[in-house]
């Protein structure tokens, strides 16, 4: 990478407004929530704050169905307080990039009202209306990602609009040029206010051709994606994410080529989906195998290493935690935690941390289906106990993937409410609280946080750190996932235990060089790498010069 960027070492946390910190008690997160956390975020180190949707929203879908992109939520605050979250985060060097969710608006959006009022409103090719199929039924298959069909039918202008999430949700007409120039001007709106970026939510849906049934990847995409960098962000030197669980290794560079004038990253789900069945859904499990990890997260390494730029993460508001999915919430949470985080923070690429990821928080178990408030939950639990499925079974799944197991508030304190709210969180709190919480981590010498903020200063200062080459060892090896980073003379090695029994791992390349620890999640790693014992978990950055 010939150009350096200032988020090629950066640390990006993300905040989720309606569960990071409640300021009045009405029990849900907000922004002068988020201004009184300030001081914790610059304490553990990070650069960036990815806000998730703070935008007016009936909330249909958490804040991803907005109905003005202009304002803020009430519950969340004013226009006032969000300048003076950007204030006071500059104040302290952090900056903030906004969550641009523009694949579709909230049904209660004025466009959307608009269009629905009859066939000839301007509006109604903002979003995409089609006639019905002969029988009367939806015009074609296509699903929609919450279950059911992508098409809602309209009984006042008997046409069906399409939907890829929730039928509160209509996605927007990208064909649209006027379409396009508002969501420009919305845009520059936000980044003259002195936003840093986006993060820009299923942007590889925009380019969709329902008529062919295409949802990722379109033809007109990196068209689009083109047009939208010379017209808002591409003046300025900002940082740009795109969500596209569509992406391969091939089209990443597309997006983040810097002389293609996209994004600067995505995110690429490929490491997400290890646990899903071939051609399933993602409810429908395998086994995680350490070696498809490897063979995955590598693949990317080695793909963008000269070309492109790769997000690196394993966390946000729609997965599990993951110390439940391939660590250990029991007896090695804290270990297993930390190991995790050295494994994915050694490579190369832009970190994301996901609010309560930095103290080792779990999945959350609830017992009753009741419990969980999310709509793809509700709708997938829905379906399957009518398709037949057990309650059992479900439950298991939910266990395992359901996005409320991010979603719990987040455990600030023991306290009645963790620190989170005065009043009655709006969502049930994970029970483990009163134990895995940001008062007792930041008093334990050893805690999660602790190892969060070693990596994520190390950033700051180790160069081969942003910028080496990443080299994948022992592929085939089950148990034990190592690498190196190269850059110029100076080398690290990285060697993470996936498991809670004691393994071996040999290395001969430090032949008559220096060997230094930069990390560990134990007190007493082997200097000697000729052959070292790796204890449960175990992982060890060491520097070789
Ligand atoms: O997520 C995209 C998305 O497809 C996921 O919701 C996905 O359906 C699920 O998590 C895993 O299969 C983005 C946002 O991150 C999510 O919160 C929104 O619900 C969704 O878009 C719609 O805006
Ligand atoms: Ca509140």
């Amino acid at each position: 990478n010939t150009q350096q960027k200032w988020w090629h070492k950066s640390v990006i946390y993300q905040i989720y407004p309606r569960s990071f910190n409640d300021s009045n008690g009405d029990g849900i997160g907000d922004l002068k929530g988020i201004i009184q956390k300030l001081d914790y975020l610059k304490k553990l180190g990070i650069d960036v704050i990815w806000l998730s949707p703070v935008y007016e929203s009936p909330n249909v879908d958490n804040g991803y169905d907005i109905s003005d992109y202009r304002s803020i939520l009430s519950e969340y605050g004013t226009m006032d307080d969000m300048n003076k979250l950007l204030l006071e985060s500059q104040e302290r060097g952090i900056k903030i990039i906004m969550d641009l969710v523009v694949n579709h608006t909230s049904d209660q959006h004025p466009w959307f009202i608009e269009a629905k009022k009859r066939r000839g409103n301007p509006y109604r090719d903002y979003y995409i209306w089609r006639n019905p199929a002969a029988d009367g039924r939806e015009p074609n298959e296509l699903e929609s990602n919450f279950s059911g069909s992508a098409w809602e039918y309209d009984e006042n202008t008997d046409q069906y609009y399409l939907h890829f999430y929730s039928r509160q949700q209509p996605d927007l007409n990208w064909d649209n040029e006027e379409m396009r120039n508002s969501i420009w001007e919305m845009m520059n709106f936000w980044i003259d206010k002195g936003i840093s970026g986006f993060r820009m939510d299923v942007i590889d849906l925009i380019g969709k051709d329902p008529d062919k049934q295409i949802k990722e990847n379109g033809p007109k995409l990196h068209d689009y994606l083109q047009e939208m960098y010379r017209q808002t962000f591409g003046k300025y030197d900002l940082l740009t994410v795109g969500e596209a669980w569509g992406a391969t290794t091939e089209n990443a560079k597309l997006y983040s080529s810097s002389d293609r004038n996209e994004l600067s990253m995505v995110f690429q789900f490929e490491h997400i989906h290890l646990d899903k069945i071939p051609g399933k859904r993602r409810w429908d499990l395998k086994k995680l195998e350490l070696t498809e990890l490897k063979q995955v997260l590598s693949k990317w390494q080695y793909a963008l290493d000269q070309d492109g730029w790769n997000s690196l993460f394993w966390n946000n508001h729609d997965l599990p935690r993951i110390v439940s999915r391939w660590g250990n919430d029991g007896e090695f949470r804290v270990k297993s935690a930390k190991m995790l985080a050295t494994l994915l923070h050694g490579m190369k690429g832009t970190p994301y941390v996901y609010q309560g990821e930095e103290i080792g928080m779990t999945n959350a178990a609830f017992d009753s289906i009741d419990d969980y408030i999310d709509i793809e939950t509700q709708n997938i639990y829905q379906e399957r106990i009518k398709a037949g499925y057990s309650k059992e079974e479900m439950m298991k799944a939910l266990y395992m993937k359901a996005r409320d197991n991010a979603r719990t508030p987040m455990q600030w304190s023991g306290e009645p409410g963790a620190g989170f709210t005065q009043g009655q969180p709006w969502m049930k709190l994970n029970p483990n609280y009163t134990s895995i919480n940001v008062e007792e981590a930041l008093e334990d010498k050893d805690s999660v946080f602790y190892h969060y903020q070693k990596l994520i200063d190390m950033r700051k200062h180790n160069k081969t750190l942003v910028y080496g080459t990443y080299n994948l060892l022992n592929p085939d090896d089950e148990s034990i996932y190592a690498y190196e980073r190269i850059l110029e003379n100076e080398r690290l090695l990285i060697v993470c235990n996936f498991y809670e029994d004691e393994r071996e791992f040999r290395y001969s390349a430090a032949e008559g060089m220096q060997t230094k620890i930069l990390l560990s999640n134990y007190e007493d790693s082997s200097l000697d790498l000729n052959i070292v014992h790796l204890r449960p978990y175990e992982a060890v950055m060491y520097q070789l010069s």
